[in-house]
């Protein structure tokens, strides 16, 4: 179970266009988003195995992983799934599946 952490910003679903609100996307074994990667925050997350979005507004996912090391990130969508201007996303995270 993964719990998406969030302060300053609400969550709302996607397609409700209203500032400071988004919705949570998991990024799964994937290249990080972040400075090195602007391309990436300034389109709409790709919805894929290794990009999962919660366009409920979920704020905790069960997500089954093999066995083996993983890398974890949250990042934050609009109501179009693009990364704020400011954006807002969490480190990358390695954890391992026993
Ligand atoms: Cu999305």
């Amino acid at each position: 179970t993964v719990q998406f952490g969030l302060r300053g910003m609400g969550v709302a679903p996607a397609g409700v266009e209203k500032d400071l609100t988004g919705h949570h996307h998991l990024v799964i074994d994937s290249a990080p988003f972040g400075s090195d990667n602007p391309e990436a925050l300034s389109e709409a997350l790709p919805a894929d195995e290794n990009h999962i979005h919660y366009g409920g507004g979920q704020t905790e996912a069960m997500v089954e992983l093999a066995p083996g090391t993983h890398t974890l990130q949250l990042v934050l969508g609009d109501w179009s799934h693009t990364p704020h201007d400011t954006p807002i996303m969490s480190e990358v995270i390695t954890i391992t599946v026993e």
